[in-house]
């Protein structure tokens, strides 16, 4: 087998044990690497039912055959484990020089189990592995660790971190690297403290070993070369993801107010062009010629990353149209190792609920101050901050009077940033999602609102399953980052080329298509045997608030989703994908995809229809 390490690390913090493990070819070949790698690892090893959060969950960092080998674009992982947040399957992908260390260490991936006595560094040096005390580093936050471990370490050591929230348990506590990259949406960070992990570091010395070297070389460097070439790549360089807040508020797409509105009246104040008159410099993973995080001076003067998301997420959903200022609380959720999707979910929840007088906390729509110190209050479980550190769907169950219907969420993890009060396909993406309301598996809605976009169509389905197919299967398990594919249009068949030269094999669509198919029902039975009997298609319906709420500002105006149509879209959506009516894989579409096991397992948790 070229290509792939063959070699997982096992690692037990429990009993300080670490143990290299060779896995076969089969695995490589049937799930490819990365997510699938992850999905497969947890099916197999994860007891179903444990507390995410107790010594018994998996924490999987893994890579795919073409981490680390030149290819553009390709220094990412993913991290995955058994969500805190959703109580189902979590993982996030992240750009990081330890991607490509774990790699050049020997393994494909590293599987964490168990909870160290005291708070531990994972130290993963080539064949070494060691259990570094890290009591002088816990409470610091993921700047300072990565740059206290840096000293010790050099400069070339690949390291993920948790900050204060990690520690504390908050429910969308991410991983952060490279004071900027975060992966682990759904918690990975909250994973890693309830095991008393407070980094990771790898370094890896290896040549990672590919069938074709030189064709490698060639292709990778053509590849790079193509990119520069592409006639969008000077306007990314400069505005990177940054360009969608103008795209959001011209389409009606933005999420402000909590999600209540889809047009922000001070969005050219936060959009692409006003972060270009504050941009410093461009950051990005490494084995990229993209580089996509704009680095940004803040109010407090300090660095920050802004990406899209975060500035649609921590700007309009809460009202604050001071691109500084966001920038600001950007920097703040990177330190404490808060998701900033998840964040800006709350925190408009917290004021919407305190504006309609539900709860007695005193928050408004775009104050800087009042909301830095909530997000202090929530890393560090705080007041209201501590409620607020579980997630939506429990705050909103809790606070009641129909909170539920404006938690913005779906299976328990925070909507991302586009507004789908007048975009049914990408409802459904949200509905869809492995891991929850993420637009990482398809982003639909820049072509939805192209073609009849408040319609149902079966052509829109259709595009989702093949954008899934695409991004959620292939490119996550390879792993590597889909912009140059989705941003710049690199076209697919240059993966199939990077593919045979590591690993000497002729991968086509329709065979990786298969992958990622067997993936996204692997992940899908994951789903199901942790809700069992409680599993309904009603876990795949985004937030009530887009049903019931037209928007009431903007072209769009008046705009809402039909329940009746969305609920028929889901289930021919289903049965494109071989699923039930409750949205669960049939025994003979398991088994069609080589999964004969998962379906005997399924079965005993709930009857599978043939
Ligand atoms: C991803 C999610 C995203 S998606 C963003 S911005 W985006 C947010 N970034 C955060 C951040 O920053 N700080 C923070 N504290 N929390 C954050 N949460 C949010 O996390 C990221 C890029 C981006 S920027 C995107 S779309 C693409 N995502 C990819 C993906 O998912 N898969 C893939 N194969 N390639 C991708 N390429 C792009 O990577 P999650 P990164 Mg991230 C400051 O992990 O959990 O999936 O959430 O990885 O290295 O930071 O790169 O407009
Ligand atoms: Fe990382 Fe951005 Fe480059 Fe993708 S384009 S590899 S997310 S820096």
């Amino acid at each position: 087998m070229v290509g792939w390490t063959g070699v997982f690390l096992q690692v037990d913090l429990s009993n300080n044990k670490a143990i290299a493990e060779s896995y076969n070819a089969h695995l490589a070949l049937n799930f490819l690497g990365g997510r699938g790698f992850a999905a497969k690892i947890l099916w197999d090893k994860l007891k179903p039912g444990i507390d995410p959060l107790s010594p018994e969950n998996k924490l999987v960092f893994a890579a795919g055959p073409l981490t680390g080998v030149g290819v553009p674009n390709s220094g990412k992982f993913v991290v995955a484990a058994k969500s805190p947040l959703t109580g189902g399957y979590g993982d996030g992908n992240i750009g990081s020089v330890a991607a490509v260390q774990m790699r050049k260490a020997g393994y494909d991936a590293v599987i964490i189990e168990g909870k160290a006595k005291t708070p531990v560094i994972l130290h993963v040096k080539n064949k070494i592995t060691e259990f570094v005390d890290a009591k002088g580093l816990w409470g610091l936050n993921s700047f300072e660790t990565e740059a206290q471990l840096k000293n010790i370490y050099g400069r070339n050591a690949g390291i993920v971190a948790i900050g204060p929230a990690g520690e504390n348990l908050v429910k969308f506590a991410t991983v952060i690297s490279q004071e900027g990259r975060a992966g682990g949406r759904p918690g990975m960070g909250a994973v890693m403290g309830s095991k008393n992990l407070k980094a990771v570091v790898f370094e890896g010395f290896d040549v990672l070993p590919v069938a074709y070297p030189k064709e490698m070389k060639e292709l990778s460097a053509a590849g790079y070369r193509e990119v520069i070439t592409k006639p969008s790549y000077a306007f990314w360089k400069k505005q990177g993801t940054m360009s969608t807040i103008e795209w959001g508020q011209e389409s009606s797409a933005l999420p402000v107010f909590n999600f209540r509105e889809a047009v922000f009246d001070k969005a050219d104040k936060i959009g692409g062009f006003a972060m270009e008159k504050i941009k410093v410099a461009n950051r990005g993973c490494p084995q990229c010629n993209m580089t996509c995080g704009n680095v940004v001076i803040d109010s407090d003067r300090k660095e920050s990353e802004l990406d899209y998301e975060n500035v649609a997420m921590l700007g309009s959903n809460i009202g604050l149209g001071n691109l500084k200022q966001v920038a600001a609380l950007n920097r703040v959720a990177d330190e404490l190792g808060l998701d900033t999707i998840s964040l800006g979910n709350v925190l408009g929840f917290a004021i919407e609920a305190s504006q309609k007088r539900l709860i007695v906390e005193k928050f408004n729509w775009g104050k800087y101050k009042e909301t830095k110190d909530l997000i202090n209050d929530i890393a560090y479980r705080r007041g209201f901050g501590d409620i607020l550190a579980e997630g939506v769907r429990t705050v909103a169950a809790k606070i009641g009077h129909g909170a539920s219907d404006w938690a913005m969420h779906v299976k328990g993890l925070e909507i991302t940033a586009y507004d789908c009060h007048a975009a049914p396909g990408m409802a459904l993406v949200y509905a869809t999602s492995a891991v929850g309301a993420h637009h990482k598996d398809a982003w639909v809605i820049s072509w939805e609102v192209k073609v009849k976009r408040v319609s149902y169509t079966e052509e829109k389905i259709d595009k989702i399953i093949e954008m899934q197919r695409l991004r959620g299967g292939i490119f996550e398990s390879l792993t590597v980052c889909r912009f140059p594919s989705t941003s710049l249009g690199l076209e697919f068949e240059c993966y199939t080329r990077f593919l045979r030269a590591a690993t000497g094999i002729a991968f086509n669509w329709d065979g990786l298509s298969g992958i990622s198919d067997r993936i996204w029902s692997l992940i899908r039975a994951l789903w199901v045997r942790e809700y069992g009997s409680n599993w309904t298609s009603q876990m795949d319906v985004p937030p009530a608030r887009w049903f019931k709420e037209p928007l009431t500002e903007g072209p769009l105006k008046g705009s809402k989703l039909d329940s009746a149509r969305y609920d028929a879209m889901l289930q021919k959506y289903y049965k494109k994908r071989g699923w039930d009516d409750r949205g669960i894989p049939r025994k003979s579409t398991l088994k069609q995809l080589g999964l004969d096991d998962v379906a005997k397992q399924l079965n005993k948790c709930v009857k599978l229809s043939e």
